[in-house]
């Protein structure tokens, strides 16, 4: 049977480096659910609705990608979706620490369904969401940080501020 994963996170907006996590993890599995956390109590940039529409369009060509959100907790989402394996992606050392909180507390919830990391592509290590805002609002260069369609729409967001 094939092996099914989830690539979770906030995804506010996708990244040149989650698209690589997520292309990279396309080719071990049979199967990727890229999970939005629709997480309620959190203001993000871009909403639930925009960041999947904004995924959706940078892994149409990647078929056996499939965009998705959740709610609650990730290890009742992937059971339900029979998931085997969550796709993390690693950067600096920065990043244990709190993945291995994550990981840990998902063991105890679920210790059927493993956690893969993938380490970051050199060029990507130093990029995350949060930093792309950052530069975006200030009208800063991230022309290579993020694929056109999220420059065009970070563009909109910023406009006139
Ligand atoms: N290079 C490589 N990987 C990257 C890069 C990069 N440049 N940028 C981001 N990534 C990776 C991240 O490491 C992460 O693995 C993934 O891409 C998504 O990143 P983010 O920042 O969008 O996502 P997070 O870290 O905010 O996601 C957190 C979750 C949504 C997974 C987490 O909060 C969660 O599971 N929440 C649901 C509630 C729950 O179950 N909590 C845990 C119970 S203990």
């Amino acid at each position: 049977m094939g092996k099914t994963a989830i690539c979770p996170g906030s995804f506010d907006p996708i990244t040149n480096g989650h698209l690589d996590i997520i292309k990279r993890g396309a080719k071990v599995f049979d199967k990727v659910y890229v999970a939005v956390l629709n997480n309620i109590s959190k203001q993000p940039l871009f909403d639930i609705e925009e960041r999947k529409a904004l995924i959706r369009e940078v892994t149409k060509e990647i078929p056996n990608v499939e965009v998705d959100s959740f709610q609650g907790l990730l290890m009742e989402y992937a059971e339900s979706k029979k998931a085997d394996v969550i796709i993390r992606g690693l950067r600096a050392v920065s990043d244990f620490e709190y993945e291995l909180q994550l990981t840990s507390m998902n063991r105890v919830l679920n210790d059927r369904i493993e956690t893969f990391f993938i380490m970051t592509n050199n060029q990507y290590s130093f990029l995350s969401s949060s930093i792309v805002k950052e530069i975006a609002k200030y009208h800063g260069n991230i022309a290579e940080l993020v694929p056109p369609v999220v420059h065009e729409a970070l563009k909109k967001k910023f406009q006139g501020q």
